[in-house]
């Protein structure tokens, strides 16, 4: 396939002032007429051709002008030459006709269940229309849709509308990613929010007859989201309508069309019955998230596919900051921190590594990663940790007012910091352009003071800035040295120094803070930091509110790991500590067939007790590291991890906590119930979490006595589920998986669940044979994303399932994701990268996973997704 390259990019040479859309739908023959305004951009010069990008469309007609032109499309598009153009403004008009019916690649303009929906970005508004699409063409948008369905919305304001028909105006210029338009039998919930600067906004939310009843709590998260970006980034919205669609068949989560969300049903329906309280939380975060884009995205909107990171990875991180408001900032920084380094980190060390900012691709829609959106908030959170949070306000509040209505690049990004802080950016500006996850090791040394420490506390010298010594005579001086090191990554070999913003904590042998935590600024390869005056020689806290996303090395003990566990005030740091202690017992009885770390359930059964802390907080603590983060972990220490020994050793761990903090799991077990109707708030939550880790534990004990009896009385999907899937784990729960789908079947969402669980939860020994009889159950339909990804997600997921060493896993993947590449490239591209972790791996293994991925290279007609990933994957 076709590179495009960064250093290719040209400003467009006609700019369009005006679009007005005229759709027709039909399920087979929808047509399309569409007028446009267009104009030279004095920018760029005489003498371009117009190019219309434009993908199965049928050219029925068009004119410049009113005149009939003779306009040829290849199967990418069509140009118009120079010299039949006038130099003046003039209008292009075009009908196409495309079939909606046809399309199950859910981009453009398709039907899913007898609804019409769109998905534009990045690529789809050319399968719907002739257009010059690129987000640095932006224009405001009139459309009338004509349909014998019902409702028929588009983006902007209703403008007029009657039986059949209706129109809609968008006054805001925007990118063609950002059109949408749906039409089909839908039911709307309907609230409205009046802005801080007066305007009275219509809310609504659409969604299939029958799902009514499961948006009340989109529609909370929404009016939270909306007073939100009011009260802490001063920004209102700016239309007097603002829709949701929920639509079953969709690629991904949701989508930010101005004016006109539209989600995947998963991520904005929810009931008690039917969502888990991690669902309710994803819902808040996906609302948010797609409601924050209308400044971080749409006002202002990334000149090209490669500054895609400027609105993903600053809406992460407002979405993050909301729900840090909303929720615990503690648990959900746990939460991120986890999934960071489960997804990202996964992906900076393989393969795929690639840049914030990427320099190339075949296809951009395999780049929205986990390094463009979760490692590109990461940046802005050392970015705001730098200049400090009123710094950063000033400069957001010069990044909106300099660049409203504009499509900028990560360089204008840094610009307004620079500009509003005064700070040379330029060695920051690396962790754009560099690949790969750095690594900061740690040694120090520590030298006794004659005297006491004297009044005036810690004295901090950063040595490459300061040649002072630490004043004799006083208290003992703690030497800290930090060298970063970022391994190689595809296309980069070599990586410079970047600026690593390192927040630490000191700690005195008896748990007392001796040092609150300060900001240091790592910018070389090696640095030395010296504090003086302490009364005893501390423990250090590193990377306190896990301050950088980077991967921290230091020789330490199980003792100063407990320390740090009982006594950090760093909630992060604290809950990273036990991590540490957990990880480092595992790799023993992995490595060295050593039994479980006594030391290890002790302080975990401490943490359980402590009823002083947040229950949410000690459910994160429970937690063992994953399989696959195992894995990680140990293939950076040097090894080749065992999946089956992972397994095992995981499973060993489980049952000796079980074993031994029996009293304490059903002391919580039975203390964090939630009685009364079913609240998902951020604090029953918490209770249930906690309740429902320690139930998984004490399932391996009772015979699943308290975990049937859970399953039984359950009045919400968070119990019910997690009683369910505690019962699968061990290998019980047969009859409750037949009551569950009786149950639910005709819940879509909850079935999804149903078929994810079996998978996620089978024995490895079995995994592969479960995935495969679900594939053939009546409810399985392979060309529904969710559905889809419930199986063969869950299948990639099971860690020691998929990594069979038979290599069934890989082969059962391979065969699916190639079926579904033939409908879907864009979910079978997505979902490739199960096979991204081959390198790690023993000799025949790798050699199972890299045979699947030539198989899949070799298969004639692979789509252009699967090709660029397959291929990079492949190395
Ligand atoms: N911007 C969309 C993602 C589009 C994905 C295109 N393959 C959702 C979001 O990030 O909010
Ligand atoms: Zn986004």
């Amino acid at each position: 396939p076709q590179t495009v390259y960064l250093r290719d990019y040209t400003p467009p040479p006609y700019l369009v002032d005006h679009v007005t859309l005229e759709v027709a739908l039909h399920p087979t023959a929808t047509r399309v007429r569409s007028t446009i305004r267009f104009r030279r951009n004095p920018a760029t010069g005489p003498g371009h051709p117009l190019r219309l990008d434009g993908e199965e469309l049928t050219l029925i007609a068009a004119q410049v002008d009113g005149v009939d032109i003779n306009a040829e499309p290849d199967d990418l598009g069509l140009s118009i030459p120079s010299h039949l153009l006038p130099d003046t403004p003039f209008v292009w008009e075009a009908e196409v006709e495309i079939n909606p019916q046809a399309n199950t690649t859910l981009d453009g303009l398709y039907m899913s269940n007898g609804m019409y929906s769109t998905q534009c970005e990045a690529e789809g508004f050319r399968k719907i229309t002739f257009y010059p699409d690129r987000p640095d063409v932006m224009a405001p948008f009139k459309v009338r849709v004509t349909s014998d369905l019902p409702v028929m919305l588009s983006n902007g304001n209703p403008v007029a509308s009657g039986p059949g028909w209706a129109e809609w105006e968008d006054p805001h210029p925007k990118p063609s990613y950002l059109f949408a338009l749906v039409a089909g039998d839908l039911q709307p919930t309907r609230d409205t929010f009046s802005t801080m600067e007066g305007r009275h906004v219509d809310l609504g939310i659409w969604v299939r007859a029958g799902d009514s009843d499961k948006t009340a709590y989109a529609m909370d998260a929404l009016k939270r989201s909306m007073l939100w970006d009011e009260a802490v980034y001063g920004r209102a919205y700016d239309l007097d309508v603002f829709n949701i669609v929920a639509v079953d068949d969709f690629n991904m989560g949701a989508m930010e069309n101005k004016g006109l969300n539209i989600f995947n049903s998963r991520c904005v329906l929810a009931s008690p019955a039917t969502a888990t309280d991690a669902d309710y939380a994803s819902i808040e975060r996906i609302i948010a998230h797609e409601y924050f884009h209308n400044w971080t995205g749409n006002r202002i909107t990334c000149r090209d596919w490669f500054q895609l990171s400027l609105k993903e990875g600053l809406t992460v991180f407002r979405d993050q900051q909301f729900m840090g408001d909303m929720r615990s900032h503690a648990v959900k920084r746990i939460g991120d921190v986890l999934s960071l380094r489960a997804r990202q980190f996964r992906e900076d060390a393989g393969p795929l590594a690639h840049a914030v900012r990427p320099e190339a691709y075949a296809e951009i829609n395999n780049f929205y990663t986990a390094t463009i959106y979760e490692k590109g908030a990461e940046v802005i959170r050392m970015l705001r940790l730098l200049v400090g949070p009123d710094a950063y306000a000033a400069a957001l509040d010069l990044y909106f007012s300099r660049h409203d209505g504009q499509a900028c690049t990560i360089d204008d990004w840094l610009s307004v910091f620079s500009d509003a802080t005064g700070r040379d950016l330029s060695q920051f500006k690396r962790w754009y352009g560099q690949a790969g996850t750095p690594h900061i090791s740690v040694t120090e040394d520590w030298v006794p003071g004659a005297d006491a420490a004297a009044p005036g506390g810690v004295t901090i010298t950063d040595t490459t800035t300061s040649n002072a010594e630490a004043p004799a005579g006083m208290g003992g001086t703690y030497t800290l040295t930090l060298r970063q090191d970022t391994p190689a990554t595809p296309g980069q070999p070599l990586k410079e120094p970047l600026v690593i913003p390192v927040a630490l904590g000191l700690i005195g042998p008896d748990g007392t803070d001796l040092l609150p935590t300060v900001v240091l600024e790592l910018t070389g390869p090696e640095q030395v930091f010296r504090f003086g005056n302490l009364p005893a020689r501390p423990v250090p806290s590193i990377l306190r509110d896990f301050s950088a996303p980077v991967i921290l090395s230091r020789d330490t003990t199980d003792a100063e790991r407990a320390l740090l566990l009982a006594h950090d005030t760093d909630p992060v740091t604290r809950w990273e500590a036990g991590r540490d202690l957990a990880r480092a017992g595992l790799e023993r009885m992995i490595l060295n067939g050593a039994g479980p770390d006594a030391g290890y359930i002790d302080a975990l059964g401490k943490m359980l007790r402590d009823a002083t802390l947040d229950p949410a907080f000690r459910a994160l603590t429970l937690g063992l590291p994953s399989q696959d983060d195992m894995a990680q972990g140990l293939f950076t220490a040097g090894h080749t991890p065992d999946p089956d020994a992972i397994h095992r050793a995981t499973q060993g761990l489980r049952r000796a906590i079980a074993t031994v903090l029996h009293d304490d799991l059903a002391q919580v077990y039975d203390g964090m119930s939630t009685p009364g109707a079913y609240d998902p708030g951020a604090v029953p939550a918490g209770k249930r979490a906690l309740r429902l880790g320690a139930l998984a534990h004490l399932t391996r004990l009772d015979d699943g006595a308290r975990a049937r009896a859970l399953f039984t009385s359950a009045d919400n999907m968070t119990e019910a589920m997690g009683a369910w899937t505690a019962l699968l784990t061990v290998g019980l729960g047969v009859e409750e998986t037949q009551r569950f789908y009786t149950r639910w079947q005709a819940e879509r969402l909850v079935i999804d669940k149903w078929f994810a669980a079996q998978v996620a939860c089978a024995a490895p020994d079995r995994a592969v044979a479960v995935a495969t009889d679900l594939s053939q159950h009546a409810d399985f339909n392979w060309k529904n994303p969710n559905r889809f990804r419930a199986v063969f997600g869950a299948l990639s997921g099971n860690a020691a399932g998929f990594h069979q060493a038979s290599g069934a896993g890989y082969a059962l993947l391979a065969d699916w994701l190639i079926q579904l590449d033939a409908a879907n490239p864009q979910t079978a591209a997505r979902m490739s990268s199960a096979f991204e972790t081959w390198r790690r791996y023993d000799p025949a293994r790798r050699a199972a996973m890299t045979a699947a991925l030539e198989r899949m290279l070799a298969h004639p007609g692979l789509s252009r997704d699967m090709t660029e990933m397959v291929s990079r994957m492949r190395g």
